[in-house]
């Protein structure tokens, strides 16, 4: 019973957790901020994405680029 209750809790907090993570999102990717997300910003905001993934800006993705993009998630998220 404690489990079930458990494994509940559980998921409704990585549900707020994605739900957060989502609002972020649109507000980074709304740059205008009138609540809509235009095809404008959103490949204004994956252009910037792919940017900060670029690390030696050579117009082309690495696994190791995107290890460390893996990496940072990973720290920013674990703060407890
Ligand atoms: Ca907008
Ligand atoms: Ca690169």
């Amino acid at each position: 019973m404690l489990c079930v209750a458990m494994m509940f809790a559980l998921k409704v907090n990585a549900e707020g957790m994605n739900a957060q993570v989502a609002k972020v999102e649109f507000q980074k990717m709304d740059a205008d901020g009138n609540g809509f997300v235009t095809n404008d910003e959103m490949q204004k905001y994956q252009e910037q994405q792919f940017k900060e993934l670029d690390i030696d800006e050579n117009g082309v993705l690495d696994t190791q680029e995107l290890k460390r993009d893996q990496t940072d998630v990973f720290a920013k998220g674990d703060k407890n």
